[in-house]
């Protein structure tokens, strides 16, 4: 069938919107009609050429929220008309990881995915003789695209698309990484390095979970009203603070953070998130992606004395069975999405979207198909 999409030929051009080709589903894939999908950091790394895995001519895009419109044989958790979010991080629930129960990284179809390619090692999108990459198992910047059944998470049919398209990824990353991998619990002091579309979620999955203090950290004051709306207790723009910023903050939270989390992708500050944490017991965790060549680095003494350094990919959160119960979350009114969501465009609209991130003048933008 033919299909409107925003196609990344090359690496640091803007997005061209095209007709593609794309192909039905086969043996235990769906179809899925993309009603919106919100725009991440991750979509503008990927499209800058850092990403070692990024690969060109490509369909980006990851958070999306759509409707299966067919099935392939063999196709039993989901029908046609279901509302379905597409997950970059599957859920199999049978390979080693999955039955480890220690992750969330489900490793069934994860080397396909690298390659832009569906699990059968071929690509479903193309024009004309032209074969374009899939990526990161979702191309959501597309009217329509294909996914393993594996990869799609049912959801509630009353659930308004354009806004938990961003549980896709942005507001399951935030709140996941809290909940699932940090496990912050109440009356803790976390501080949020970047409160950007992920920071911010952090900081309102703190709020839930009950954190006493909840300092945000970010270089754009512009930031500072969202985050206090979301949660935040204290602001701190390190452009304003005299001297050594991690004694700054160990000083604010009278021997440092609990949990600090560093949703930027920059790894000057993921030294600075470890440092800032509370001797004997302080946890870091990185979400922000670095750049390919990138390294962190910091003295083993800190971890010596008790800090951790974790990792967290889409909050530690498994897709088929929590993404659900975030849509739950939001219809509940537990968390908020709306506020977020600055920006709302056609199709035509995504390379605005891409400019607004780089201006710092937008939170979320979606696309609305
Ligand atoms: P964003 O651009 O919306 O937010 C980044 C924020 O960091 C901005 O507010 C910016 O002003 C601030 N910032 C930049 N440099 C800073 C500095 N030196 N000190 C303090 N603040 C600074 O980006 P986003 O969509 O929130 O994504 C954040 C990061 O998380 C990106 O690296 C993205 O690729 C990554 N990410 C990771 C996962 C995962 O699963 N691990 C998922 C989604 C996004
Ligand atoms: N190809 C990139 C990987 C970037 C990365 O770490 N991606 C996150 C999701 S970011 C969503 O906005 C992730 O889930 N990682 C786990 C995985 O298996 O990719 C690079 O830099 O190499
Ligand atoms: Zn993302």
């Amino acid at each position: 069938m033919d299909v409107r999409a925003a196609v990344a030929f090359e690496a640091g051009k803007p997005l061209s919107i095209e007709t593609v080709q794309l192909e039905g589903p086969k043996a235990g894939e769906v179809l899925i009609e993309l009603k919106a999908t919100g725009v991440c950091h991750t979509d503008d790394y990927t499209l800058s050429g850092k990403d070692p895995e990024g690969l060109f001519p490509a369909i980006l895009g990851h958070e999306g929220a759509g409707i299966v419109v067919d099935v392939g044989p063999g196709v039993t958790s989901v029908k046609k008309g279901d509302h379905v979010i597409p997950l970059y991080t599957p859920e199999c629930r049978q390979c080693e990881y999955c039955l480890s129960r220690k992750t969330n990284l489900c490793q069934a179809i994860r080397s396909t995915q690298g390659q832009g390619l569906m699990p059968d090692g071929t690509s479903r999108f193309r024009i004309g003789n032209q074969r374009i990459h899939h990526y990161m198992g979702t191309s959501t910047f597309a009217q329509f695209t294909v996914l393993p059944e594996i990869a799609v998470a049912k959801i509630r049919e009353d659930a308004p698309f354009e806004k938990v398209c961003y549980i896709g990824c942005g507001v399951t990353t935030g709140i996941g990484a809290v909940v699932y991998t940090a496990k912050v619990t109440p009356g803790s002091k976390v501080v949020v390095f970047g409160l950007g579309g992920i920071g911010l979620n952090v900081v309102q999955g703190a709020r839930m979970v009950g954190a006493d203090m909840i300092i945000g950290v970010d270089i754009n004051p512009g930031r500072k009203e969202m985050a206090q709306r979301f949660g935040m207790t204290h602001f701190v723009n390190p452009r304003e603070v005299g001297g050594d910023l991690v004694k700054y903050l160990v000083d604010l939270t009278k021997g440092g953070a609990d949990y600090s989390f560093e949703c930027i992708g920059d790894v000057k500050v993921m030294r600075q998130a470890l440092e800032c944490c509370h001797k004997g017991w302080g946890e870091s965790i990185i979400i922000g992606v670095a750049a390919a060549g990138q390294e962190i680095s910091t003295r083993p003494f800190q971890l010596v004395t008790g800090r951790v350094w974790k990792g967290s990919a889409f909050g530690g959160a498994r897709g088929r069975t929590d993404v659900p119960k975030i849509v739950d979350w939001y219809m509940e009114g537990k968390i908020q999405i709306d506020p977020l969501i600055t920006h709302m465009v056609p199709l035509e609209g995504i390379g605005e979207t891409f400019d607004l991130m780089h201006r710092g003048q937008s939170i979320r933008s979606v696309v609305k198909y």
